[in-house]
This record gives C-alpha cells, structure tokens and sequence, in this order.
C-alpha cells in the first residue's frame, strides 16, 4: 500500500480530520491495519479487512456496528469521554455505510483510535492477565442479553472441532510430502488428543453448555490497556458469533499464560504460567460467576487446552497447505506456530489436571 493510497481510502470516510502520516500495525494474521495520524485527535484506524477470509464484509462490518452500539447502551452509566476509551466507534464511509470497497475490490472500514492505549503480546505481569479476564469477562457479560439471531455468522463453524478436524484430513490428503515429514510428530499428537478435543463440542451440541454471544478471538494482544495496566476495551470485533463461553476463556488463555510469543521457534522458551491462569480465571470469574454452571466452571481447564490444540491444528493444516491461510514470514512460519501450541499444552498438563 502507498501512502497515496492510504490518504486516497481515508478520504472516503466521514471524517473531519487531515491526514499527517501512517504507521502499519502488523500483528494481524488475516486483515491489513494501519494507524492514521490526523492533525486534530482522535487519530484513526484504517483497515482493509480480508474478503477471502470474511466471505460477507456488510455483514460483518453489521455486527461490529452492532455490538459497540449495544456496548455502549449498556455502559450509559459512563461520560461520553469514558465511553471512547472502552467501547470502538466506527467511523461512516461517505456512501453511508460502515464500508468502502476500492476499485480492486477491497474492504475497507475506520474506526476511532484510543488514545494512550496499549497492547500486551507476551504477558509479564499478573495484574495484565487479572486485567484481560475482567474484560473478557465484562464483553461476555454486557452482551449476554444481546439477541444472538441478529448477529450474522461470519465464520460458519468457526471453533467447531470436528470442522477443524476435517479441515486438517483434506489437507493432509493434498500435502507434500515433504511437509508431511516436516509435520510428523504433530501429526501423532493430533491424533493423540482427537477424542478429548471434541468433549467441548459434544457439551455444546448436547446442549449441556449454553450458547452466548462470545467473541472468539481474545488473544491478549486484542485487548487494550492504560499506561497503569488497567484493561480499557476489547477490539478486533470481526468474529463476535454465537459461541461457548470456553472460546473466550480459552483462546485468551492460550496467548497471555505463554511464555513466549505465539510463533516462537525456540520450544526452550514456550511455558505454561499457572499463575497467570489463575489471576485471569479471578478476573473472569468476578465478572460472570454468578451466570457460569457448574459444568461451564469445571471445564474451563478443558476449555484452555481445546483453545491451544486448535490453534495447533489450525496452524498446522495450513502449513499442510502451503500457507493459504495465516500471513507467514517464512517458510515454516505455520510449523513454528503449530509446534509452538503444542508446547504449550505439554507444559500446561504437566502442571495442571487437564
Ligand atoms: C487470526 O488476524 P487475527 O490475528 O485477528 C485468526 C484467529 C487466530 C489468530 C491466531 C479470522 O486472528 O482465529 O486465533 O489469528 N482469525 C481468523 O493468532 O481466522
Ligand atoms: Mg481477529
């Protein structure tokens, strides 16, 4: 992208800004986002969102309108001021709508940037991970009375294990079989695991687990701090769907009690933290025991092994894929990622009953 371009996008929105200069934030695996400095505040978020990824962008873009006006009814108890810092505001293209679609065919959508924000990617402190469960706790919360049939389903299947799993078999079908070899020993694991990995389904296809709105994509660096660690918003709203409440628990759980970043190739260096398992279960707790079963509570262990090991596999069919997916960096970038999760759930049940 071009800056030419960039100014060019921005342009077509609803705002009353000039533009200064752009900074890419590259910690996305699927869309393209950049920060757009203007010369008043707020600065701006401009993101081209992956059409091949997100099949129905107005839809998406629906329900991302959809859950900050509802985040934002619910926190009427805040100023205005306040009520910026915690929930995203998602600027009009001119046409009217949430979405610019550029003569290639892009989508494109703005929304306002928190000013003073930060983002954790590897977590270092016990009150950030503390902080993480209260706001993901708190989203779960605010919109569990959200009625979930006005939410579109952007991903069909999107945590269903048995769709990841069969995901995975097409793709070792048509892998090399260099990459095969590469992938041996994950393989094994695969097939190791495959039986515990769909307990969660059962529970939520039984309807012994309740359905909820749920947001599906908690890593901890999708969610905002102040500078003094407080937890301030959760962004990256593109997969919010109906789900189970152990996706939440459980994909933030994967990323903030690793030691490590996501695709750290040195294993040496990828640990489970039990501490910050537990300060982020406090802070999830207080902000939704009273509305958790029994069954949600205990399996919420289960919860974050499922979340790593589909990530794992996730990973791993598209490195079998030669990387259609995720961005990669190299080569093996897919095969770092994989084996680094699997890492993960090794040192998470050696120390803990899962
Ligand atoms: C993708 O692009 P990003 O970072 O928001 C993926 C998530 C994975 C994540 C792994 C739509 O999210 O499911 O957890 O990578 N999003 C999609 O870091 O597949
Ligand atoms: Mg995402």
């Amino acid at each position: 992208m071009t800056e030419a371009q960039l100014m060019h996008t921005f342009d077509q929105f609803q705002h009353a800004s000039s533009y200064v200069a752009f900074n890419e934030i590259a910690s996305g695996h699927i869309n393209d986002t950049y920060l757009i400095k203007t010369r008043e505040e707020p600065h701006y978020i401009l993101q081209r969102i992956n059409h091949h990824v997100f099949k129905d962008i107005p839809g998406l873009m629906a329900n991302k309108v959809l859950i900050s006006e509802h985040l934002k009814h619910k926190r009427s108890d805040l100023s205005e001021k306040e009520i910026k810092n915690r929930v995203l505001t998602f600027v009009p293209a001119r046409s009217g709508t949430y979405y610019f679609k550029d003569h290639e065919g892009h989508y494109w959508n703005v929304m306002e940037y928190i000013k003073d924000s930060i983002t954790h990617h590897i977590v270092t402190r016990e009150e950030v991970a503390y902080e993480g469960g209260k706001l993901s706790g708190e989203f779960l919360r605010l919109t569990s009375d959200l009625d979930a049939s006005r939410l579109v389903e952007v991903i069909p299947h999107f945590h269903d294990m048995s769709f990841r799993f069969s995901q995975f078999e097409d793709a070792l079908k048509v892998a090399s079989a260099q990459r095969k070899e590469k992938a041996r020993t994950y393989l094994l694991k695969v097939a190791d695991l495959k039986d515990e990995m769909h307990i969660i389904q059962n529970l939520k296809a039984s309807g012994a687990i309740k359905l909820r709105v749920t947001h599906n994509d908690t890593k901890i660096s999708n969610a905002l701090f102040d500078r003094n660690n407080k937890g301030l918003c959760v962004i990256d709203t593109d997969t919010v769907m109906p789900g189970v409440v152990h996706y939440d628990f459980g994909d933030a759980i994967r990323t903030i009690c690793n030691s490590a970043a996501e695709d750290e190739s040195n294993l040496d260096l990828v640990h489970f933290n039990v501490a910050y398992y537990n300060a982020y279960k406090s802070g999830f707790l207080e902000e939704l025991e009273t509305t958790l079963s029994d069954l949600e509570i205990e399996t919420l262990p289960l919860a974050a092994k499922t979340m790593i090991f589909i990530m794992g596999i996730r990973f791993l069919t598209d490195y079998l894929n030669e990387d259609v997916y995720y961005k990669t960096k190299y080569p093996e970038h897919n095969l770092d990622r994989a084996r680094n999760q699997f890492k993960l759930i090794e040192s998470m049940e050696k120390q803990m009953k899962v």
